[in-house]
């Protein structure tokens, strides 16, 4: 199986997390493709018409994405029934945790393509200003409302701790931790774990 993308796209780290996680990091190949916004990638347009990092190409050749369907084809392959649980409640609720993680991951890159990658002068106030908003609001709802299921390795916690690390390393200016001590401490313990090393940024 192949992995096209960088490990800067919080999607594809967590896609590299959820293998190590299943144990199959060693059957995955990390093809690096870089993305811009603004430009295509014949390669990546080859095999998804959207384009969009990540994209895994099975061994029968067949390309696979978006993150979220990328984590279940690995689960499945793997065999493993503890990143997604089949149980219903526990299910359901995991799978909200990795929407929230995936959403909190989707609208800081929209923040940094807005702030840091549009022309100065075109940015939008209102925007910007309300999606600090939501970023916040997304921190503050896994702080107060996820304690039991921050405690499990699943695509829940995988897409919140890998979301975490992108604001981090991207958004430095919102200083998350301050104000929400049980998010920080469920990021500090996930953020040890071999899956979370070796696919670090500064990694590579
Ligand atoms: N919903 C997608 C989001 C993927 C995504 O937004 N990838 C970004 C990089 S972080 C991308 O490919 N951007 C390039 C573009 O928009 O053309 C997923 O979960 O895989």
């Amino acid at each position: 199986m192949k992995i096209y993308g960088d490990t800067i796209s919080p999607f594809v780290r967590m896609c590299l997390v959820a293998a190590h996680e299943c144990g199959l990091a060693g059957k995955l190949e990390h093809v690096k493709e870089a993305v811009k916004p603004t430009l295509a990638n014949p390669k990546l347009t080859a095999l998804s018409a959207l384009g969009k990092i990540p994209i895994l190409e099975t061994d029968h050749h067949h390309p696979i994405y978006d993150s979220r369907v990328i984590i279940e084809y690995l689960a499945h392959v793997a065999g493993n029934k503890t990143l997604i649980p089949d149980d219903g409640v526990k299910r359901f609720r995991i799978l909200t945790l990795l929407a929230l993680g995936q959403g909190l991951a989707d609208v800081c890159v929209a923040y940094r393509y807005e702030t840091a990658m549009r022309p100065q002068g075109s940015q939008w106030a209102d925007w910007i200003a309300r999606t600090e908003q939501r970023i916040n609001a997304a921190m503050d709802d896994m702080n107060s409302n996820w304690q039991a299921e921050l405690a499990d390795v699943t695509a829940g916690t995988i897409a919140a701790a890998v979301a975490l690390a992108y604001i981090d390393f991207r958004l430095p200016a919102f200083k998350w931790r301050d104000t929400r001590p049980r998010l920080s401490a469920f990021h500090e313990k996930f953020s040890t774990r071999e899956s979370m090393l070796k696919t670090a940024l500064a990694a590579g």
